[in-house]
């Protein structure tokens, strides 16, 4: 086993890693930029070292800082976390080529994976349902969407090559909004990832987002856990998650689980993966991306497998074979995870700002994963989220009501959180009964404006 690892991450996920590294027996070495001194993951690791300014490009961004820092301490092993570097293939390939095990898959398939038209690609191969799009290596140019749009039909999506999670798309209805879309999306696209070749997509509308988690050792043994429902998403942030998903039956767990897995062993993937599918009203499923990391979602999966997914990624890189065989794998009850946010409930944007006082929730299926502390200082440079919280009971109406009492019970002072909005949420008929599509939020957000109106006139 590894005897020293290095987290090159912050925040929540950190701390998540420095736990499972405690429990096998792992010495941990944290990195911090100047922001993050009073962080909560540098005072939890064994050791820590400080790698840049408070830029993200300057610190957590940075491969040679980072490389520097595992180099000097001695780390035998480096995990990534999720977001900054986890899904960056010259980092997997740096730490590999200065002989450092890296928590995650081989560089390969991160860049493979990375590149979304190439993995469309060998999934419609590997006989796993793509939606109809763009073929070959995407396109760059407004006339060859167009003629990708001949084909196709509106509405389309139009997706960044390099993209994922959401950023560079846009949803486009008519020949106008093409025109128009089509060089914002490109652009902004370049602007991120520094890529312009982007991709069409049959646009699927009242689809739910299902992913799939997928365990895959050095061997090529490959198993799944399970499904995550995370059709809740605002501007392509996620907002709650959850395990099972609630219109999932046996006999489609099995079916799409053995497409994500599929998906995995066509390309010899290993460590912790994510395969996304779109669910149709009619049932069907359509493979959208493959995520190589581990998530910020991974909770709710953890809670009702029971099995500890920081803990088998950091077993898989150290080269031991999967133990679990798929027969073995049990859900057990509903998990849903809330995020916590630290934004302005009005306008969504970031709130950051010191916690003055805060009590955290607790009790029975209630998990609290979090690296705040009274008088700390929530970042401008980094992701706003400050919180999750998971709870895990028999059935998802269970769970609906130990989050109502949880998320009541949350107080955090000082700074503004996204805690009310959830509340709202779970008050909400359709979501309580658990039907809901990507178009939820959208359609939530626009009744609360038009809730907002006579209490507007009123004071005009
Ligand atoms: C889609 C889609 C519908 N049709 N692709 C969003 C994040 C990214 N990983 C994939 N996403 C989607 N891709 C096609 N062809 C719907 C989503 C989607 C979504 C879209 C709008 C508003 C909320 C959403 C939540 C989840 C997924």
């Amino acid at each position: 086993m590894f005897k020293k690892l290095l987290v090159a991450n912050r925040g929540t996920i950190a701390i998540r890693i420095i736990r499972a590294c405690r429990e096998l027996g792992i010495a941990t070495i944290a990195v911090h930029s100047t922001a993050d001194q009073d962080a909560l993951h540098v005072r939890m690791a064994d050791e820590s070292v400080c790698i840049g300014p408070a830029a993200a490009e300057d610190s957590y961004l940075s491969i040679p800082s980072i490389m520097s820092a595992v180099l000097t301490y001695g780390a035998d092993a480096v995990h990534p976390g999720y977001g900054f570097l986890s899904e960056n293939g010259d980092f997997a390939e740096a730490c590999r080529k200065s002989g450092v095990n890296f928590v995650g898959p081989r560089a390969r398939h991160i860049r493979l994976m990375g590149d979304k038209p190439r993995a469309r690609r060998i999934m419609k191969r590997a006989g796993v349902p793509v939606l109809p799009g763009s073929e070959g290596t995407g396109v760059t140019e407004l006339r060859d969407a167009q003629a990708d749009v001949k084909r196709l039909g509106y509405p389309v999506l139009i997706k960044a090559a390099a993209g994922g999670g959401g950023k560079g798309m846009r949803v486009v209805r008519d020949a106008n909004e093409l025109a128009k879309l089509f060089p914002l999306a490109r652009a902004e696209s370049e602007a991120a990832f520094g890529s312009r070749a982007m991709y069409l997509e049959k646009y699927l509308e009242n689809a739910r987002h299902v992913e799939f988690q997928i365990l895959a050792d050095n061997n090529r043994s490959a198993i799944h856990l399970g499904e995550r429902d995370c059709s809740l998403q605002r501007r392509h942030q996620k907002v709650l998650e959850e395990a099972p998903c609630p219109v999932m039956t046996p006999r489609l767990r099995e079916k799409m689980g053995k497409a994500a897995v599929r998906a995995a062993q066509v390309v010899g993937y290993s460590n912790v993966g994510t395969v996304e599918f779109l669910l149709a009203a009619d049932g069907e499923f359509y493979f959208i991306e493959m995520n190589t990391r581990i998530q910020v979602e991974h909770g709710v999966t953890e809670m009702v497998t029971g099995i500890d997914l920081v803990k088998e990624s950091i077993l898989i890189a150290a080269g031991k074979p999967l133990t679990l065989k798929q027969r073995q794998v049990k859900i057990t009850g509903a998990a849903i995870e809330y995020r916590v946010y630290a934004e302005d409930p009005d306008t969504h944007l970031p709130s950051p700002g010191v916690v003055s006082s805060h009590h955290s929730p607790g009790g029975l299926g209630v998990r609290v994963e979090t690296a705040l502390y009274d008088g700390y200082r929530v970042p401008v440079h980094y992701d706003p989220l400050i919180a999750k919280i998971i709870v895990h009971a028999e059935d998802r109406a269970l769970a609906i009501k130990r989050a109502q009492a949880a998320l009541h019970e949350y107080l955090i002072e000082g700074i503004k959180t996204n805690i009310a909005l959830h509340l709202r949420i779970l008050d909400d008929p359709d979501f309580v009964a658990g039907q809901f599509s990507t178009n939820f939020l959208t359609r939530f957000d626009r009744r609360e404006e038009v809730a907002v109106e006579p209490r507007l006139a009123k004071a005009s």
